[in-house]
């Protein structure tokens, strides 16, 4: 049994359950990659006594990383839910990978959660994906902490990290962040301890302390409060609690925790705890996704109520081998009993082979998120079904009487392309279905059968969602190799050229006869192949012109010459001239006729091998610009514009227009991270074929 197995079947935590939806917290916690979430969730598990001690990544026995593909990366690439009790509370951890590779995760993470733990390092500067992280969290009002982890790491700066975050998320007087908890020796952070500034008296942290109390009272619905407090008043603990909590459910403030996650020595865990459980909003206080039925009409809107109609959503897939394949699913409203029947709203295209709606399924396994048998699951929470048959990652559960279907987070738009194929014939089965178990889990994964190149495309976000998914098209035990991406070819012919067919068999039986001859020209780009008869004085019975138009379609679409398999285009073919026997002649010798007639005119005609061009739109950071277009000016890249992001403020990001072969963009989503530093991004769309350069013909030719 596989580590994944054993960690799935049996996980390492305990379960728990909530009595009410008010007792419940779902938090995502969000950061760069690295930066210490899975070993904070770790350690808040071990705090809160959910397990015996904090395993690591390294050791590979933490209960978010349980994946084989997440140990041996020694990264997180899946949402994972790790629920804890704490208090009377039921939280529930959502540990998110911080790759730009698995930014689907995390939006699935974010969809389920209620509020978030912002984690970033006490010893690293606050870089471009960072902000754009924090962006994502902002665009959808996400309420949030910030928590300044490793602050025991060689270079950590307390200091520098809170005036760095002020700065970046705290708005136009940094306000909006501000620590609720400051090092009890401010000479040494990460000596542990910290002090609660809203309960402080100390006067050395009095300054902290008023600017805290102002930026949350100003959330206060007692507007009289802030004058009360200004005029010397000092306010009741419990009152500034209130308003903490309503400050950062609104997501207008952001308290600061500086901990440490993980190292030698963890500290910071029980005031995690504390705020998640009292400034943090619970299920009920949070929006919900907006739902229709399956018609598209509009449904009920929907309140985190445990009496309400069902909707819940599929926010992670997976095959255990003992359960079959699993669906993660977070309750926004109702709940689901284990004897309920399921109806599944696919969120699927037709491109991924999913029906739009309509799957009624018996519910068979009904499973907390720790995988212990439970009877139900209610609004706020989130359970495992096992067995929905038809269940994809997005997809909606809902009751039978009343189907429902939530819109799922948006989703990236994958950009780097991986082709897979079967090993051997025998995996060829495996691999369909090894497909059909990817295209369930993973929404982010676009797969192409490409008519182009005959190639099996899997559009991936980045080099290590590449490699999770070919893990995961292997772990059926399907042996499945890679092999480089093509891009789609054509030709045309350059000049008018002349061709001569002759197919002639007459030893013995029913001979063949049939001669032909015509003229190729070249068309504008996009005509495709016109075929046009000028023969005259029947040279050419006219029963048989249209074989040789037959003839003459299917080898420009079979390619010609050292371009074979590169289907010609943009030519018109003039049937000229040609013979016929009275007796031999067949429609299968004028189609080989005309076939041999072309195949002719191409030695004379200059075949030009066409490659595809995209259009493509760049978005970076204005200190980007350059190292960008420079690299764009070794691709053989037009630039037609650049422009200020109208959306953005002044002097921030640009979007680059350009014009690039398709075939140096095969790598792009992996040069753009890296010269920008994970925080640029790109559109791209088929835009024409144009001539390749003799240099590039022969690699592409490959
Ligand atoms: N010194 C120190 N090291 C830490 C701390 N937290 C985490 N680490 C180490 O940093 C490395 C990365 O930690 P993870 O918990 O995997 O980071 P992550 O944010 O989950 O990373 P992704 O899953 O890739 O997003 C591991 O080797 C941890 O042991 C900390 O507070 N102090
Ligand atoms: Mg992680």
């Amino acid at each position: 049994m596989s580590v994944k197995t054993a960690a799935r079947t049996q996980s390492r935590l305990a379960p728990v359950a909530a009595g009410t939806p008010e007792q419940i917290r779902n938090v995502a916690l969000v950061g760069h990659g690295g930066v210490g979430k899975t070993t904070l969730t770790e350690h808040l598990l071990a705090a809160a006594g959910a397990i015996p001690r904090a395993g690591t990544v390294a050791d590979g026995n933490t209960a978010s990383d349980a994946d084989p593909v997440e140990i041996s990366q020694q990264r997180s690439a899946f949402l994972s839910v790790c629920p804890l009790r704490y208090r009377d509370m039921v939280l529930n951890l959502l540990d998110t990978p911080g790759s730009p590779d698995f930014v689907g995760e995390l939006r699935a993470g974010l969809r389920a959660a209620d509020a978030a733990l912002f984690v970033v390092s006490a010893a690293d500067e606050l870089d471009d994906s960072t902000l754009a992280l924090w962006e994502e969290c902002a665009a959808l009002g996400t309420p949030r902490a910030v928590v300044i982890n490793r602050l025991d790491a060689p270079r950590a700066d307390l200091a520098r990290a809170l005036e760095a975050c002020r700065q970046a998320f705290g708005g136009v007087d940094g306000n909006a962040v501000l620590p609720l908890y400051l090092p009890t020796d401010p000479a040494q952070p990460a000596a542990g301890g910290l002090v609660e500034l809203l309960s402080a008296t100390d006067p050395r942290y009095s300054d902290d302390r008023s600017a805290l109390i102002e930026a949350i009272i100003a959330e206060s619905e007692d507007e009289t409060l802030l004058d009360r407090y200004l005029s010397g008043d000092d306010l009741d603990y419990a009152v500034l609690v209130a308003d903490l909590h309503t400050a950062v459910g609104r997501g207008h403030f952001h308290p600061v925790v500086p901990v440490c996650g993980g190292g030698d020595s963890s500290f910071g865990m029980s005031e995690l705890l504390e705020l998640i459980v009292r400034g943090f909003p619970g299920p009920t206080e949070r929006p919900l996704p907006e739902c229709w039925t399956p018609i598209g009409a509009p449904g009920p809107k929907l309140t985190c109520d445990p009496a309400g109609p069902l909707a819940a959503e599929v926010v992670r897939t997976w095959v255990d081998p003992y359960l079959g394949r699993v669906s993660l699913a977070r309750v926004f409203s109702g709940a689901i009993a284990g004897d309920t029947a399921l109806h599944v709203s696919g969120h699927g295209s037709a491109d991924r082979g999913h029906p739009d709606h309509d799957a009624d399924e018996k519910l068979a396994t009904l499973l907390g998120p720790t995988l212990a048998p439970i009877s139900s699951a209610f609004a706020g929470d989130f359970c495992v079904v096992a067995r929905l048959a038809s269940a994809e990652t997005g997809d909606t559960l809902s009751e039978q009487r009343q189907p429902l279907v939530i819109l799922p987070w948006q989703l990236p738009e994958p950009l780097l392309p991986m082709a897979v194929r079967a090993a051997t014939r025998n995996d060829e089965d495996a691999l369909a279905k090894a497909l059909t178990r990817l295209a369930a889990a993973d929404p982010a994964v676009r797969i192409e059968r490409n008519a182009g190149t005959n190639q099996l495309v899997l559009w991936c976000l980045g080099e290590a969602h590449a490699e999770v998914v070919l893990a995961r098209l292997r772990s059926g035990g399907a042996a499945i190799e890679t092999e480089p991406v093509r891009v789609p070819l054509l030709a045309t012919f350059t000049a008018q050229a002349r061709g001569h067919g002759r197919q002639v068999k007459q030893s013995g039986g029913h001979g063949q006869y049939a001669v032909c001859d015509v003229v190729v020209e070249p068309l504008p780009r996009g005509s495709g192949v016109h075929f046009v008869d000028r023969v005259v004085g029947g040279a050419v019975p006219s029963q048989f012109i249209g074989s040789v138009e037959k003839g003459v379609r299917a080898q420009l679409a079979r390619g010609l010459q050292q371009q074979a398999t590169v289907p010609v285009v943009d030519v018109q073919v003039t049937l000229v001239d040609g013979k016929a026997h009275s007796v031999d002649s067949s429609d299968a010798a004028f189609q080989t006729a005309g076939a041999l007639a072309v195949k002719d005119a191409a030695v004379t005609g200059g075949v030009q091998l066409l490659e595809p061009v995209d259009s493509v739109q760049i978005t970076v950071a204005e200190h980007h610009i350059g190292a960008v277009l420079s690299d764009l000016s070794g691709r053989r890249a037009r630039v037609t514009g650049t422009e200020p992001l109208a959306s953005d403020r002044p002097g921030n990001r640009s979007v680059i227009h350009a014009e690039v072969p398709a075939v140096e963009l095969l790598r792009y989503p992996a040069v753009l991270r890296s010269l920008t530093g994970g925080a640029g991004s790109f559109t791209r769309g088929y835009l024409r074929h144009d001539p390749a350069p003799a240099t590039v013909a022969t690699a592409l030719l490959g």
